[in-house]
């Protein structure tokens, strides 16, 4: 394979390697953007006051090292559009085009698509910033608050991926739907998020490592099968972009790590699970937090039975996880697959035309890879000497989206009816009250080296930087 590098200009307004200064029209409609994200950013983005903080920032795309880091102003951060290596031997992997260039520019026949998906995936970034945006005032640790603005100004950077591929490739239709993507906000009556679970609150930490544990991974999923588009130019930016998305998950890993080894610490040390009292969250809480993001986390899949994914698999526009690992033809459409189903009250499955089984196909390798977390959390908890195990609740349990939407399916996977339902919803889901428990719990922790009683240290700093390190300053 060859593969070249693009150039990279980091001295222009507009950080590229999309030789944006060659194309002035392009690199005008941008300028003229830049202002507009720069506003929302001020509205919408992290609400608390810093002086700088210990930033990554994206400067190449190589192999070996692609990222700069330093303590920068957050509103000098400089956000960019960047590409991964451009392959021109890259053929598309699966579909009716199997097998031809991929394209550079949008096919006519695929423009309403491929346009529907950056839509989508582009609006999701300024919401997860949005959500987050009150998370500061209350960071545990200064590692912390850094890490929250780390994954904030990374989503920003997605968006302006997103917005590159629609003012680049979609005309007048593209910058318009590039507004919009600023003008919906998460949780707004008026004008709300496109997706569900980008129109949920994030208001407190445990919360947010959910998030990025469970939310992000959606991200991660979703990502990888445009990353094996046949339009290139739409590969070629997720594939940068999940360079970046790992560090976001590390961040919901670890911290539910944390929280997990702080909680097992309490437990042992009061000889009782009701550590609420002892200033710590109690397992069962942590249980219905990994219930909530779950579960509206798998909505984010779509219906299991998707004649929209199907015609996006055909046309070449999103591919499986991991398309050229796959040991099949590519195409499908032979080929029959199961789906879950929900019918006279039972749980089920239906066979259909393994194209349409798409979204229930990345679904289920999403879900193998968030049993990982709990497998961690699980080894905490046993080396602590306690016996209680965290666990992922049923893929019927909670769901407003697909087969499952609606039905009154427990944890364990029991159907039971409305009424019952409601009476336990209590025990699965977080009520008001431990809402209300884990609130009171988020105090900010400012100096360096210090950490909220609520959740353990890490383990290591950032970029070989120590735990202690000063990794944000205020005015
Ligand atoms: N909420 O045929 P179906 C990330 C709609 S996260 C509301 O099953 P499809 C990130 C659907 O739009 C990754 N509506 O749909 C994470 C469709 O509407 P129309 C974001 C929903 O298209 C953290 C209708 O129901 N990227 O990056 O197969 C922080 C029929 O459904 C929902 C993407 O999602 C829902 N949950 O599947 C920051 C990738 N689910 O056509 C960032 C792009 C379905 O009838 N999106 N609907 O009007 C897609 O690939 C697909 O559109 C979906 C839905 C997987 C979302």
């Amino acid at each position: 394979m060859t593969s070249a590098r693009p150039k990279i200009d980091f001295d222009s307004k507009i950080p590229n390697n999309v030789d944006l200064a060659g194309d002035r029209k392009l690199q005008r409609a941008l300028e003229r953007w830049q202002p507009n994200f720069l506003d929302w950013w001020a509205d919408m983005g992290p609400a608390v006051d810093t002086k700088d903080v210990y930033l990554r920032t994206a400067v190449d795309v190589g192999r070996d090292g692609w990222a700069h880091f330093d303590h920068v102003p957050m509103n000098e951060y400089r956000w960019g559009v960047f590409l991964s290596e451009h392959d021109p031997d890259r053929r598309i992997a699966f579909g009716e085009h199997k097998g031809e260039p991929v394209w550079q520019e949008v096919p006519g026949e695929y423009r309403a698509d491929l346009q529907r998906l950056i839509v989508i995936q582009g609006d999701t970034e300024p919401a997860s910033v949005e959500q987050q945006r009150f998370l500061g005032a209350t960071a545990p640790s200064l590692y912390d608050m850094r890490n929250l603005f780390q994954v904030n100004v990374e989503e920003g950077r997605h968006l302006w991926a997103m917005v590159y591929l629609l003012h680049a490739y979609f005309g007048r239709a593209g910058r318009e739907e590039a507004d919009q993507l600023l003008a919906r906000n998460s949780g707004s009556d008026d004008s709300p998020r496109i997706l569900g679970a980008f129109n949920e609150e994030t208001p407190d930490w445990l919360s947010f490592y959910m998030f990025t544990y469970f939310t992000d991974r959606d991200g991660k999923y979703q990502l990888g099968t445009l990353k094996e588009s046949g339009f290139d130019p739409l590969s070629r930016t997720c594939e940068f972009m999940l360079k970046e998305e790992a560090h976001h998950m590390f961040v919901g890993t670890t911290g539910i790590d944390r929280v997990v080894r702080r909680t097992a610490e309490l437990m042992q040390d009061h000889d009782t699970e009701a550590v609420a009292g002892a200033g710590g969250i109690p397992l069962t809480m942590i249980q219905k937090y990994i219930n909530f993001h779950y579960t509206v986390s798998l909505d984010l899949f779509g219906n299991e039975s998707s004649t929209n994914a199907a015609n996006y698999f055909t046309a070449g526009l999103k591919g499986r996880w991991q398309e050229e690992r796959r040991d099949d033809d590519h195409v499908l459409s032979n080929d029959a697959g199961a789906v879950d189903a929900f019918r006279e009250g039972q749980i089920s499955q239906n066979e259909v035309p393994a194209l349409l089984a798409l979204n229930q196909d990345l679904r289920h390798e999403y879900i193998n890879d968030c049993r990982t977390g709990l497998k961690r959390w699980n080894r905490i908890l046993a080396k602590a000497g306690i016996d209680a195990e965290l666990y992922l609740p049923h893929v019927g349990f909670n769901r407003q989206v697909g087969a499952f939407a609606g039905a009154s399916i427990t944890p364990d996977g029991r159907v039971v009816s409305e009424s019952e339902w409601n009476a336990q919803k209590d025990q699965w889901l977080p009520t008001e009250v431990d809402k209300t428990h884990v609130r009171g719990l988020m105090h900010p922790v400012l100096e360096p080296g210090k950490i909220a009683g609520w959740i353990a240290p890490p383990s290591t700093g950032i970029n070989d930087k120590p735990v202690d390190y000063e990794y944000v300053h205020f005015h």
